[in-house]
């Protein structure tokens, strides 16, 4: 993890039933080559030993390029293995409880729909805040619309790094980055392309150009 773990750039989701079939290794190198600053572990059909061992290696291709990992769900494999971090949704484990799982440098972000949500996660200590679903998503199925609006209000109550998330592609995203989104957290426009490499590089340079 970076010295500031702070949450910025191109954040992508790696599941594997989103990558046409890809390993999800591959993929995350690919991701990581392309400029991609931090990779989430969504798998929602392996079993844990098997989320394990895929966690424990995107950790350690991680360290080498000294970006970010982020497993999704399972707190308990994060702690033993001393992710980077982990992410939490509004029907998870409270953030607060995982605070007491995890070792302490580890870092929790959480899933949000509403202000009102993010001032909770906020308070419960939530190191980012997700926001979203910005846009219609097909790679989840139970999400809650959010919108620019929301984003809007949530900027300008933290100064919590925010990450917004859901149907994201590149027409879409100049304006997620302007409303003051430090992150975009990216699966299918990524991770569902012909070339994943170049997808990815086409959102790192835009969130470059933009933020510049
Ligand atoms: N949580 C809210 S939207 C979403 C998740 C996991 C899916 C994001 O995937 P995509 O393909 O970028 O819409
Ligand atoms: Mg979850």
């Amino acid at each position: 993890m970076p010295p500031n773990n702070k949450i910025s750039g191109i954040y992508v989701i790696v599941d594997p039933e989103h990558t046409l079939g890809r390993n999800i290794i591959d993929v995350a190198k690919q991701v990581l080559d392309a400029g991609a600053n931090v990779i989430q572990l969504r798998n929602k059909i392996s079993t844990e030993e098997e989320i394990s061992k895929s966690a424990d290696k995107i950790q350690e291709i991680i360290n080498s390029y000294n970006k970010t990992f982020i497993l999704n769900d399972y707190v308990n494999i994060a702690k033993n293995l001393n992710t980077d971090g982990v992410h939490i949704g509004q029907k998870d484990m409270s953030i607060m409880k995982a605070r007491t799982i995890l070792n302490h440098e580890q870092i929790i972000g959480s899933s949000n729909a509403t202000l009102n949500e993010a001032k909770n996660s906020e308070n419960s200590g939530s190191d980012y805040i997700a926001v979203g679903s910005m846009f219609e998503t097909r790679t989840k199925n139970d999400t809650r619309p959010a919108g620019i609006k929301t984003l809007r209000k949530i900027r300008e109550y933290t100064e919590k790094s925010i990450v917004a998330i859901g149907g994201i592609n590149l027409e879409n995203c100049a304006e997620l980055i302007e409303s003051g989104a430090d992150s975009l957290c990216i699966a299918s426009a990524i991770t569902k392309s012909d070339n994943i490499f170049d997808a990815c590089k086409k959102f790192v340079d835009k969130f470059d150009q933009i933020r510049k």
